[in-house]
């Protein structure tokens, strides 16, 4: 491992002759790259050191948004400096170095980065564990905007390889398909025989997961379908068949070729069960040739070395699998395996959303994998036998939580049954899980059940990505936040201090600017930074409700217009994110941010005061360049339905203040930062549940007596706004003859008087700097760190 500059220098040009096979002189920007990143990444392999007789967790996602690496791995091993400043003595720009990397888009949104902040958690407090997931080859499309609309343009990220993976085909694993069971009796036992229509072979590719301060580095398995033999037909391929030859090879390829884009709805395809299989299957058979390896058959110790996570119901048939495993191959008993298996597996839901809740057809599922239906079928026939008779409404609670019910695998259910913990993701989801969504289960297992609120890797969104603020920190309050994220409280004492808060509004101010460059360069809009930047990054959903920020957008336009003696503090409206490609209202929505953007920005009577802009392909990577700029962080979901959400956190940390509804992890942001230093508005969950449940609301009302929310909605409807892309009845429709589904215009007002309170306040400096900086004291009880601790001690025990 390289320490100096002179050390580095020497390694670095030698890996340009090892990895690209030039001299450093003959590299191009991007080789030289490619030839840092293999450099820090066999760094990091030094560093990786199996601590054999540790419990290890293995956390199976379908979805890991790990974003850019380098700028990250040289932060954690401590060596920025001494590589940049020996790139600067070979006339190099470690900045140039950052912006070639490609950031793998192996995720949809907040599921998918809350596992990969785990990772850099768990690396960074020492614990072994690795992630288990798919290699998608292509990842989440890349979004563009064009005349107004999202168009999806594919994510190929692994055109020129990608030097942070290792491929490891001396450990694929084969993974059966379809076909049949055989069952014979040897007059003792019975014996299951799965014949299948096909075996596909999965491939693992590694990459490093570096801890803080590289105290620890893990794994990143993720897993690539490839056909058994090279699936190559000769004989067509003789016949000059070209087409049927490769057939095979790129049948089987396809399950490993997409991420599906819909975030919290249920695609329902074969192929999706098939990728949920494929890498749960691999995973488990990768576990279980481990655990034999260092334990030999100890089958009795197997929960006290393995931790079995399954991040929602995608991996939700990791316990049937290792059943399967140890009855089918290791000659185990179902009660065994059944112990061992439940004592290893535990659950986190992410979403009430009941689309996003996983059924598959009995039909389907028992055709593609039949063995592991007759395992779940006599987890289920055992199920019920458990149930009491005599105790009233059972058939209720049976029918809530059977795993085979109206012709459909309920995942959930199965979920819940085979694991020993299930969590939510912030107190309000859990309680809701528990009274609601999974009350029969809350009712019979009580003790499963436990909330973990979500966190974020405090070193990737705030040190990392804020690197003003963080150096004002390590000034003020030194260094130890970055290794204890709770040392951020000692931030507090310097809430009066002024000189300290003047401090931190340069360094917002300096991010202002970093993030209006970005823009400029992105949507050729100009922004002034002088001005409040108003921000809601996230997926698009309607629950979500961009649609309220928007009509709020555009009464204040008309209020800017009609009334001269109407005064706001300049503000910039700024949204990113991607809408699923069959989502056609929310993609609508996206149409009209654009299409008040290109009216509102036109206008000059306006423009000096509001501005919007929608910055195109939201990712991680820019991500980390919004966050620290924002002021107003937008997060409005309908209350109840957000479980937690992760860009509160991160945006609180950065210092912004919070407008919103008491949803998700809003409510644990309030009752820390303390009502003064938040923005809440808006119907409650339980109201809404109430007026839901009565049936009492109806927007048409307000339509009627709100002249503001009238004027907005019927120019959706006029030609206000329609030059851009077309009309919008659609949004119209969903609020007026759709009766309003999200509570959008019931929480309207209080969302306009919550905003305009809210900017009123920025008027006055102290209270504003003072607010922002009590937000980051109280963010380090979000850092990922504190929730890791939490599923460590209290799931799974490592
Ligand atoms: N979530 O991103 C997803 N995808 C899903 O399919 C289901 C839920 C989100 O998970 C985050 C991490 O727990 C939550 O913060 C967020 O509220 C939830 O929508």
């Amino acid at each position: 491992m390289f320490k100096t500059k002179k050390e580095f220098k020497k390694e670095f040009e030698n890996a340009c002759l090892v990895v690209v096979g030039k001299d450093f002189e003959d590299c191009s920007t991007e080789e030289k790259y490619f030839a840092l990143a293999k450099l820090i990444s066999s760094q990091a392999g030094e560093l990786h050191e199996q601590k054999i007789a540790h419990k290890k967790i293995y956390y199976f996602s379908m979805e890991f948004l790990i974003g850019k690496l380098l700028e990250n791995y040289l932060m954690n091993l401590g060596l920025t400096k001494t590589v940049s400043e020996g790139l600067k003595d070979m006339g190099e720009s470690l900045e140039d170095y950052f912006d070639i990397e490609k950031d793998p888009g192996l995720g949809n949104g907040g599921l998918g980065r809350l596992a990969a902040c785990f990772m850099d958690s768990l690396a960074s407090l020492g614990y072994e564990a690795q992630g288990v997931g798919i290699r998608y080859r292509f990842g989440l499309f890349k979004q563009r905007i064009e005349d107004g609309r999202q168009v999806e343009d594919p994510d190929n990220w692994l055109e020129k390889d990608y030097p942070w993976e290792v491929k490891h085909l001396e450990a694929a694993v084969p993974v059966k398909f379809g076909g049949r069971v055989e069952k014979s009796y040897d007059g003792n036992e019975m014996h299951y025989q799965w014949i299948p229509e096909e075996t596909i072979l999965a491939v693992p590719y590694d990459i490093p997961m570096v801890g803080y301060d590289g105290k620890q580095v893990n794994t990143l398995r993720i897993w690539s379908a490839k056909p058994m033999e090279e699936g190559f037909d000769m004989d067509a391929f003789n016949r000059g068949d070209y087409a049927h030859a490769n057939k095979h090879r790129a049948d089987v390829q396809a399950i490993t070729d997409i991420l599906y884009p819909n975030d919290q709805s249920l695609s329902g395809r074969i192929l999706r069960l098939k990728q949920e299989y494929m890498f749960t299957a691999a995973g488990i058979m990768d576990i279980v040739n481990n655990f034999k390896k260092q334990y030999g058959n100890h089958w009795e110790i197997f929960s006290e070395k393995v931790a079995i996570h399954t991040n929602d119901t995608h991996p939700a048939v990791c316990a049937p699998e290792l059943m399967r495993v140890l009855m089918d191959q290791e000659g185990l008993g179902w009660d065994e395996s059944w112990k061992i298996a439940s004592a290893s597996v535990s659950y986190t839901n992410h979403t009430i959303l009941p689309e996003a809740l996983e059924k598959w057809p009995i039909d389907m599922f028992r055709n593609l994998l039949p063995r592991l239906y007759d395992i779940i079928e006599e987890i289920d026939r055992r199920y019920r036998d458990s149930f009491h008779k005599n105790v009233d409404g059972w058939q209720e609670q049976l029918k809530n939580t059977a795993i085979l019910w109206d012709g459909q695998v309920h995942m959930a259910n199965l979920s819940v049954i085979v694991s020993h913990h299930v969590n939510g993701v912030a107190d309000l989801h859990t309680e809701i899980l528990k009274n609601i969504v999974l009350k029969d289960f809350y009712t019979l297992v009580p003790e499963k059940f436990n909330n973990k609120t979500n966190g974020i890797s405090h070193r990737r969104f705030f040190a990392q990505a804020n690197p003003s603020y963080r150096k004002l920190l390590e000034e003020t309050i030194g260094k130890g936040w970055i290794h204890h994220p709770e040392e951020l409280e000692n931030l507090k004492k310097y809430e009066e201090n002024v000189s300290f808060l003047e401090k931190v509004e340069a360094s917002k101010k300096e991010n202002k600017i970093r993030l209006a460059n970005y823009i400029k360069k992105m949507t050729g809009i100009e922004v002034n930074p002088n001005s409040i930047f108003d921000i809601q990054v996230k997926r698009f959903h309607a629950y979500k409700r961009q649609l309220l920020n928007v009509l709020k957008i555009m009464d204040l336009y008309n209020r800017l217009l009609a009334d001269p003696n109407f005064h706001i503090h300049p503000v910039t409206f700024i949204f990113a994110g991607k809408a699923a490609q069959g989502y056609t209202f929310a993609k609508d929505v996206i149409r009209l941010i654009c299409a008040i953007a290109d009216v509102i920005n036109h206008d000059d009577r306006v423009n000096r005061m509001i501005k919007v802009v929608f910055i195109p392909n939201f990712s991680v990577s820019n991500a980390q360049i919004i966050y620290p700029a924002a002021e107003i962080s937008e997060q409005i979901s309908t209350a109840g339905m957000e479980a937690s959400g992760t860009g509160n956190m991160k945006f609180m940390m950065n210092g912004a203040i919070t407008l919103g509804t008491l949803d998700g992890a809003n409510v644990e942001i309030t009752q820390l930062v303390g009502s003064d230093n938040i923005k809440i508005f808006g119907l409650k969950a339980h109201e809404i549940e109430t007026m839901r449940h009565q049936g009492s609301y109806l927007a048409w009302t307000l339509y009627h007596e709100n002249q503001r929310i009238k004027k907005v909605l019927d120019q959706l409807m006029d030609d206000t706004y329609s030059h851009l892309s077309g009309g919008f009845d659609l949004i119209y429709d969903s609020l007026l003859r759709d009766n309003d589904s999200f509570f959008v215009l019931k929480d309207f007002e209080s969302y306009m008087n919550a905003f305009e309170e809210l900017v009123g306040l920025y008027e006055d400096k102290k209270t504003w700097w003072k607010m922002s900086v009590h937000n980051t004291a109280c963010s380090g009880y979000f850092s990922s760190d504190r929730t890791i601790e939490e599923y460590v001690q209290e799931i799974w025990k490592l």
